[in-house]
């Protein structure tokens, strides 16, 4: 039997919650941004609803760069990323993914795959059927819209999630995956980038079905083992990596036993900048992002004691983390008549580092 694998991605997402929050804006243009600490319009575009779109606004684009090419439009709307509320309307949509799923896994805030082959008994036009409810019941209950890939892997169902959107649904059966592949431009392969693609467009290879003139000898040479193999399974549809249950992670924490009980600033920072570099080296391993820092104290009577702090934009800075950790110690400490038996430091509000997900990680 196939396996029947969803990929739910939901469409333009920061600037959607944005026009569920604010109704009117749903005709409008509207670029979310994250502005820098220099001030200003310093700061690049989270993303944009279609609507700015249409006029070449897109993720990533400097601030300034997107209101010039909305300058004529008098009522489009450059609004601060609010995360918070962002991460609360996924929570809320990613619950009820997940009621449809034997195994579900949560890729980021606006991403997650689902095994269904169980419940659908390996039939896609039930598959289809359960799609389009997911689809339903998420826009019923947080007015949120959505797309989704439907076929054998998940690697062919994340191309057919970004095929249709915004609101697509698209159903590739396992006897129709190369059809579906082969007219694809090479880019749509999730990894290959501007510039892999310039090298194949160079050599005369644009489409996937281009792409499979070249042996995986010749792929391995190109890029190495582990991504020209994977370049060459990908240009047929073949992907092996099973969803794997996942829910989202609230935060990263390290707490230590110190050597000595204390409550002397120059004692414990040692210790903090410690935890810091072991926290950091999580943050990096799994692609993430924070934006709330925390330091946490069990005292010598074991009670507890902590203070956090929300960032302005999320980051994956070290420098960031130990210097909001270390203002945290201090102020934790002004008040302090217990000794610090253990010392903990923690992260949360966390996200994915931007075009980074399992898939695309090998590159
Ligand atoms: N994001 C960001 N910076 C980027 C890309 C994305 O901050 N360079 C954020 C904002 C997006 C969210 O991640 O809303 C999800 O990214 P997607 O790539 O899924 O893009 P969208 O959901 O915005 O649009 P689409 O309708 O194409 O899925
Ligand atoms: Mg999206
Ligand atoms: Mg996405």
């Amino acid at each position: 039997m196939h396996k029947v694998i969803l990929h739910v991605d939901f469409d333009y997402f920061f600037a959607q919650c944005e026009e569920i929050k604010t109704p009117h804006l749903k005709t409008k243009p509207v670029a979310v941004c994250i502005f820098s600490d220099r001030g200003g319009d310093s700061g690049a575009i989270a993303t944009a609803n279609y609507e700015a779109r249409k006029y070449g606004v897109k993720s990533g684009m400097p601030i300034k760069f997107a209101k010039k090419r909305l300058e004529s439009i008098k009522d489009a709307s450059f609004l601060p990323a609010d995360f918070e509320y962002y991460s609360e309307i996924s929570s809320k949509a990613m619950e009820i993914i997940k009621s449809f799923a034997d195994v579900f896994e949560y890729v980021g805030k606006d991403e997650a795959y689902l095994d269904v082959t169980k419940r659908t008994d390996g039939d896609y036009a039930v598959a289809s059927h359960v799609a389009q409810q997911i689809k339903n019941s998420i826009r019923d209950k947080v007015k949120l819209s959505c797309s989704i890939g439907v076929s054998p892997n998940k690697l062919v169902s994340k191309i057919a999630s970004s095929y249709k959107k915004p609101d697509g649904l698209t159903v590739v059966t396992p006897d129709s995956v190369e059809i579906f592949l082969d007219p694809l431009k090479i880019r749509e392969i999730p990894g290959i980038g501007k510039k892999t693609e310039e090298k194949f467009i160079e050599e005369g290879f644009e489409t996937v079905s281009d792409l499979k003139k070249l042996d995986v000898f010749t792929l391995n040479k190109m890029f190495g083992r582990k991504i020209g193999t994977y370049i060459y399974n990908a240009a047929r549809g073949i992907y092996d990596e099973p969803v794997t249950e996942r829910q989202p992670t609230i935060q990263y924490s390290k707490i230590v036993t110190l050597t000595q009980d204390s409550k002397e600033y120059d004692f414990l920072v040692k210790s903090l900048k410690e935890l810091c570099s072991e926290v950091h080296s999580i943050i990096i391993k799994e692609n993430k992002m924070f934006k709330s820092v925390g330091v946490q104290f069990v005292q010598t009577d074991l009670s507890t004691k902590s203070k956090s702090r929300m960032l302005k934009n999320p980051t994956a800075s070290l420098e960031e983390l130990g210097k909001t950790a270390m203002q945290l110690l201090q102020e934790a400490l002004e008040s302090q008549t217990l000794l610090v038996r253990r010392l903990g430091v923690k992260v949360s509000e966390l996200s994915d580092v931007q075009g980074q997900s399992n898939i695309t990680s090998y590159f």
